[in-house]
């Protein structure tokens, strides 16, 4: 039998892609992440995750959600910690040792494979009427001038992206195919953005993709893509995973 190829422009959802199981276990990992982080950092806001850790399914998930919300509002500074610390767990690597992440890498990557470099994990988190942790309309590509291929992966855990106006991604249709100048905007416990000195939204459809807990986004480093606005009053929390390679002479080599 012919193995399926990946093949990418821009941007690609693919549907159920990790097991409810293991995002399950996942998700538990994150908390219980918390849970010691937050021990000698905020005695309170580990307790409250160690008792969030006795909850099951829904109510398990929607309590995740408000102890996150409570870290972002009563400590930024911790929240910001916990937002580029928390991939520590070692259950992030399950996602790259996954069968599937593997046969999508090899097809992407091609003879570059073996050269991939993997970024820390971060976790993202959109909430109504916070702008801080946003980010505008960028380019990866531009975070990582030093690898010419960069394959983004990006899931929702917690709870399901229901398209438009509930705090997903939005891509730019057919944004992937240069680079564009950027303008540097730097704050305090915000993520630095790189925003192209061009209109996206004029010269460009804006998609914002139905991305259930479970389905994973891959996308390309030039591909244009900012947080999508949030009216949704329960917040959105997700992962990026970062696969980059620096080999000048890549160009799509499919697996025989
Ligand atoms: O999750 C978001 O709001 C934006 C994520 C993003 O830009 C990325 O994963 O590269
Ligand atoms: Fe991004």
């Amino acid at each position: 039998m012919k193995k399926k190829k990946f093949k990418i422009k821009g941007f690609l959802v693919k549907k159920r892609f990790l097991e409810k199981s293991k995002l399950n276990y996942f998700e538990r990992n994150l908390i219980n992440f918390i849970y010691k982080f937050c021990m000698k950092k905020n005695k309170k806001i580990s307790t409250k995750a160690k008792s969030i850790l006795s909850l099951k399914g829904a109510k398990f998930r929607l309590a995740a959600i408000k102890l996150l919300e409570l870290i972002e509002k009563k400590d930024k500074d911790l929240f910001y910690k916990i937002s580029k610390n928390c991939t520590d767990f070692f259950s992030i690597d399950q996602i790259d040792n996954n069968k599937k992440m593997q046969v999508i890498l090899k097809n992407f990557f091609g003879p570059s494979f073996d050269s991939i470099q993997r970024r820390k994990p971060i976790m993202l988190f959109n909430k109504k009427n916070l702008d801080r942790l946003k980010y505008f309309w960028h380019q990866e590509s531009q975070f990582y001038p030093d690898h010419k291929i960069g394959l983004h992966v990006w899931f929702p855990i917690l709870r399901d992206v229901k398209g438009k106006s509930d705090g997903g991604m939005v891509f730019a249709k057919n944004g992937y195919k240069k680079n564009y100048k950027f303008t540097q905007i730097n704050l305090k416990n915000s993520w630095t953005q790189k925003v192209p000195k061009i209109n996206v939204e004029k010269n460009f459809k804006s998609i914002s993709p139905n991305v259930n807990r479970g389905d994973f986004v891959f996308f390309t480093g030039p591909q244009l893509h900012k947080s999508d606005d949030q009216f949704n009053s329960i917040p959105r929390v997700s992962f990026v995973i970062r696969y980059l390679s620096n080999l000048k002479d890549i160009n799509y080599h499919p697996l025989p």
